[in-house]
């Protein structure tokens, strides 16, 4: 089994880029090892603190988020970080070609019951000039490269620079990741859907009909039946689908008229939009191609519909 050095390598990828994205790997095996330790570490739980989101901060929050900004912070490849528990952009190296998304414990709500976990990141190139928010604020198409990294029975790895999107499994041993697949392919239909059901009042009517369409299953219009799976870790829900096909969405709602929509475009959509486009699936709002997004801010959040392309694309009839 290739190393994940060696196949960025074969594949061509960018030497900085490279270095880049190893270094990545290299902290997230070492956030993978915090991870497991858990309650062995004293590291489960809250903090004191809230971040930007007005989101209590987990100890394993605080803990992957600080390995990745030191971890990056050592290189002299990246100019500045955005980060979900970092409340602005923090300066790196004046010089840096890169600048580096992330969201460094995605579904950390699900830390404290043992459930799945990740770290997701969109690396972009920097602007000349001062780094601002606004050195970020670049549509979801310009990422030189994105990847999640899944801390569950296994820890594994999917990145893409732009040429397909790649899979690696971590070996703990070595701490090394290893490629496992060379080109995902997402499934052109489905049947299969995640959505957190609880908001199906607060849905546009749109995602109402369409909804409520797989919910009829073989009795109504679509025809055959749907299964449904909701794992609060968007990290492991677009691994599913990125596994064996499916549709994910959150859409926007009204429950809370200040926060219309739940997922946050720079470190959570526009990586994996970037990934799941690149196994052959699709990744819109409900209205345009996510990718195409032109940012406001770095901690701007969008609706998520993503997916096999057929299903997608069915679910967009419903928006008009
Ligand atoms: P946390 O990181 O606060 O757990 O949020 C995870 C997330 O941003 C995304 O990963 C999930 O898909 C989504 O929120 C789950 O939202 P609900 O808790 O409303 O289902």
């Amino acid at each position: 089994m290739q190393s994940f050095s060696q196949d960025l390598t074969s594949r061509k990828v960018d030497a900085e880029l490279s270095q880049l994205l190893q270094a990545l790997a290299q902290i997230s095996a070492q956030i993978s090892h915090d991870v497991r330790r858990g309650a062995l570490a004293g590291i489960l739980g809250a903090t004191e603190s809230e971040n930007v989101q007005g989101e209590t901060q987990k100890k394993l929050d605080v803990i992957a988020n600080d390995l990745i900004k030191d971890g990056l912070a050592k290189l002299d490849l990246v100019k500045g970080i955005a980060s979900e528990e970092e409340d602005d952009v923090v300066a790196l190296n004046p010089n840096g070609r890169f600048l580096v998304s992330f969201d460094p414990l995605d579904g950390s709500s699900n830390i404290d019951i043992n459930s799945l976990v990740g770290t997701i990141f969109s690396i972009l190139p920097a602007p000349e000039g001062e780094l601002t928010q606004d050195s970020f604020l670049q549509p979801g198409r310009q990422q030189l490269a994105a990847g999640y990294v899944l801390y569950g029975p296994s820890s594994l790895m999917a990145i893409s620079t732009g040429k397909g999107t790649q899979l690696y499994t971590l070996d703990p041993i070595s701490g090394d990741f290893l490629l496992i697949d060379d080109a995902m392919q997402i499934p052109a239909t489905t049947q299969e859907f995640a959505i957190n059901m609880s908001n199906q009042r607060f849905w546009e009517p749109a995602m109402q009909n369409y909804i409520a369409d797989l919910l009829k299953g073989d009795t109504g219009v679509r025809g055959k039946n749907f299964n449904m799976r909701w794992i609060a870790a968007m990290v492991g829900d677009v691994h599913r689908v990125l596994s064996r096909g499916g549709i994910f969405t959150y859409p926007t709602d009204t429950k809370n008229p200040a926060k219309p929509y739940k997922l946050r475009l720079m470190y959570e959509a526009n990586p994996m939009a970037l990934l799941v486009e690149q196994a052959g699936g699709l990744a819109s709002t409900g209205y345009q191609d996510i990718l195409d997004i032109q940012p406001e801010g770095i901690h701007q959040r969008v609706a998520v519909v993503l997916g096999s392309r057929d299903e997608v694309t069915e679910c967009l009839k419903y928006h008009g």
